[in-house]
């Protein structure tokens, strides 16, 4: 058997798995199961920036319908060597041990972390509960993201809190739809934040997904701010080298 040399790094996000409906995702995840196949001998380690799922809560001894594309393609990747590590997204925050055991992918629920790769600093997350003073959304993420709540909702029925649960997650895209026309920079959160976290750290990269657009701004003499945009237009990704970081764009390159 030929020996593999995996040295790269993958960072994507946001795929959104299960909207706007079962033929379009189903598409969406044959491409993606087709982007992870052709890493599979060039991968070290793979960041899933969140928003995988537009809907994941897990329960006990239950998890959501679908997706077997998917969670196979990970089981083969994990089983041969390829480190997956999973940054939960707003959407799909709710996860239990299901990855971790199943697919041996470790889950992440903060909202970002530092690693370092050949040297290099990078600041990477899903992008959402980023600015720790922004009360509206810490207040609804508490809403949500608290110990009593998850355990309320994993006592409500299945088929009724999932349901709701699909219903509000349209709408949170539907509102995120409105704010990503918006101008990048300073009045992109996720910019500002990087900005604010540069003046007291020293970070090379920071990558992120969260908001469903593709940019590569330089911040200062060194840094950038990478977000890797989704899987539902996009379709893009970052790749560490070893010596940089590029965007690129998967079956349009
Ligand atoms: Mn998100």
């Amino acid at each position: 058997m030929n020996q593999v040399k995996r040295d790269s790094v993958y960072f994507l996000a946001d795929f959104h798995l299960g909207v706007p409906n079962k033929k379009a995702s189903l598409e969406r995840e044959k491409k993606i199961v087709r982007f992870l196949e052709s890493i599979k001998d060039d991968a070290k380690q793979i960041y899933l920036l969140g928003d995988i799922f537009d809907l994941w809560f897990e329960y006990k001894y239950v998890v959501p319908k679908g997706y077997v594309r998917l969670l196979g393609k990970l089981a083969e990747l994990t089983d041969n060597g390829v480190k997956i590590d999973f940054f939960c997204g707003n959407h799909d925050f709710w996860q239990k041990d299901y990855f971790e055991k199943e697919l041996n992918i470790k889950i992440h629920k903060e909202s970002s972390k530092i690693i370092v790769l050949d040297g290099k600093r990078f600041m990477i997350g899903h992008g959402d509960g980023l600015d720790k003073s922004d009360f509206k959304y810490k207040f609804i993420d508490f809403m949500f993201k608290n110990w009593a709540s998850i355990k309320f909702i994993s006592l409500c029925p299945t088929n009724w809190f999932m349901s709701v649960g699909n219903s509000w997650s349209k709408k949170s895209r539907k509102s995120h739809k409105a704010i990503d026309l918006i101008d990048l920079k300073e009045k992109e959160p996720i910019y500002v934040y990087c900005k604010k976290v540069l003046e007291k750290e020293d970070i090379d990269y920071f990558v992120f997904g969260h908001r469903h657009i593709v940019c590569d701004i330089t911040l200062n003499n060194k840094a950038r701010y990478i977000n890797v945009g989704d899987w539902v237009n996009d379709c893009c990704y970052a790749k560490w080298n070893n010596e940089e970081l590029i965007v690129k764009r998967f079956e349009k390159e």
